[in-house]
């Protein structure tokens, strides 16, 4: 049966025209801007020399896409004023809203002609913390949330701490306090799945962190943990829901809250990627060996979480499930595609260290990609630079790149090797000296023509695309 929702397969069938959604999902800092705005470059201005697609070549089609965006309430992403600023010079801010990239494709090869629509969501990082609220009643995300802080990505004694001052609060400001504290603790271990997220990124589109626990808790102190100050939420924990509990008398009003804010926050995310044909998640591996094992810890638990939404249902069934898998043919598009990407792989020099780069990656998701009840050809690991900021001096193991300013001089330095595995934790620490990988300046063309230069990008293309062989 086609992956297709039975829905979409008839949208095509009448338009003519095939639909590819593609999530790229990843934590904060790993390249999803950067790669969308290369991405879209190269699409718009194909030259099968700069990026060789098997064959086959892209142009786009005029057509206003403005309207679809607006039915479907996603800003489009502004991919003009986000190249603008990469050519001079500058890197992409942190994305604040969820933005989506729709062109409208001619695909050619010798034989065959296909169009396209594709669509690439940009989120930002934090949002994915609020992806187990999908689909999930309050009680049910009360459940999760114990069952997932106490112990299954990594046992918090903050949750459990959490617990025991909520077990006992007789003001709701007390609870919040709780919660809040909770999530300071979090953050000062490197957490990033923070939930909700509006805490981090508040629908203000202030961004909000701190060097410690303290300065973050000070940070979100008057942050409410909802929609607003009068739709706060937190989780219980299991001994609220007990009859006598005194804590149970807030639940009625914790899930309106909590409703509400999947209304408003989540559901839309969540209904945008029912219908995704193909995930990718970024991981920046040379960012995390730089930053040490909790960050490390942090992104796995972060990257698992991410990637087993989109897991296809067992089938081990009872009649409700067997319904609701009926049903979902109709609405749901199942994912064929989930690619694991290693980012920034121009940061790093020679072949070798870029196969290092996915082996890492690989050690880091392969066994959740497995476990996404996908075939093997439809899971990948890969490394890419979306665009190549250095140039490579082979011989003498060294890189170039302008590193302190576009106006600046290109600076000669070693390159740092990758290793193999990821470090033995006990020998691993914050800013180990081994993993010096400098922070470059991007390369965009002024030309907008002319796509920028890049690492592998075009094995990405190729799988989201279907232009496999
Ligand atoms: N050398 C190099 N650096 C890159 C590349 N892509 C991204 N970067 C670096 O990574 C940083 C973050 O990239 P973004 O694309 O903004 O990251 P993001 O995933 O969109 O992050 P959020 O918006 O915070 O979720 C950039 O500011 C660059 O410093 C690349 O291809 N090569
Ligand atoms: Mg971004």
């Amino acid at each position: 049966m086609s992956n297709k929702s039975i829905y979409r397969s008839i949208w095509e069938a009448i338009s003519g025209e095939e639909r590819i959604r593609v999530a790229v999902l990843g934590s904060k800092g790993s390249g999803k801007t950067v790669f969308l705005t290369a991405l879209a470059n190269h699409l718009l201005n194909h030259d099968p020399l700069r990026c060789p697609l098997n064959g086959w070549t892209v142009t786009p089609v005029e057509r206003d896409l403005t309207g679809d965006a607006c039915a479907d309430g996603i800003p489009l992403y502004q991919y003009a004023d986000a190249r603008r600023s990469l050519a001079a010079g500058e890197w992409p801010r942190k994305t604040k809203d969820w933005s989506v990239l729709r062109l409208a494709l001619q695909l050619r090869n010798k034989k065959r002609r296909r169009d396209v629509l594709l669509e690439v969501l940009d989120l930002p990082g934090e949002r994915v913390a609020d992806f187990p609220m999908i689909g999930r009643s309050y009680r049910d995300w009360c459940e999760w949330m114990g069952h997932s802080f106490g112990g299954v990505f990594g046992a918090s004694d903050h949750y459990k701490d959490y617990c025991a001052a909520a077990a006992g609060a007789t003001e709701q400001q007390e609870l919040y306090a709780a919660y809040r504290r909770f999530l300071a603790a979090e953050h000062a271990a490197c957490s990033l799945s923070l939930t909700p997220s509006i805490v981090k990124l508040g629908r203000d589109a202030v961004f909000r962190t701190g060097d410690s626990g303290e300065a973050f808790f000070a940070n979100i102190a008057d942050v409410p943990l909802g929609l607003d100050a009068e739709q706060q939420f937190v989780p219980l924990p299991p001994t609220c829901f007990k009859a006598d509990a005194p804590c149970r008398k807030w639940l009625r009003s914790f899930e309106r809250s909590y409703d509400a804010y999947r209304r408003a926050i989540v559901d839309p995310i969540g209904d945008w990627l029912r219908d995704v044909n193909q995930l990718f998640y970024f991981v920046d591996v040379l960012g995390l060996l730089q930053r040490g094992p909790d960050v490390y810890n942090a992104e796995k638990a972060f990257g698992a979480q991410a990637l087993r939404m989109f897991a296809r249902p067992d089938s081990s069934n009872g009649l409700v499930r067997g319904l609701q898998r009926l049903l979902d043919t109709f609405l749901r598009t199942r994912v064929d595609g989930a690619t694991v990407v290693a980012t920034k792989a121009d940061l790093v020099l020679s072949e070798e260290n870029r196969s290092h780069m996915k082996n890492l990656a690989r050690r880091m998701f392969g066994n959740v990609l497995m476990s996404l009840g996908l075939d093997a050809r439809q899971t990948e690991v890969l490394s890419c630079a979306a665009v190549k900021t250095t140039d490579e001096y082979g011989r003498e193991k060294a890189l170039g790149a302008r590193l302190d300013g576009m106006s600046g001089e290109l600076t000669t330095y070693l390159a740092t090797d990758v290793p193999d595995d990821w470090p033995d934790s006990a020998a691993w620490g914050v800013g180990d000296a081994r993993f010096d990988f400098q922070p470059t300046f991007p390369r965009f063309d002024r030309r907008e023509d002319r796509a920028p230069a890049h690492l592998g990008l075009q094995d990405l293309l190729v799988r989201m695309l279907y232009l496999q062989r």
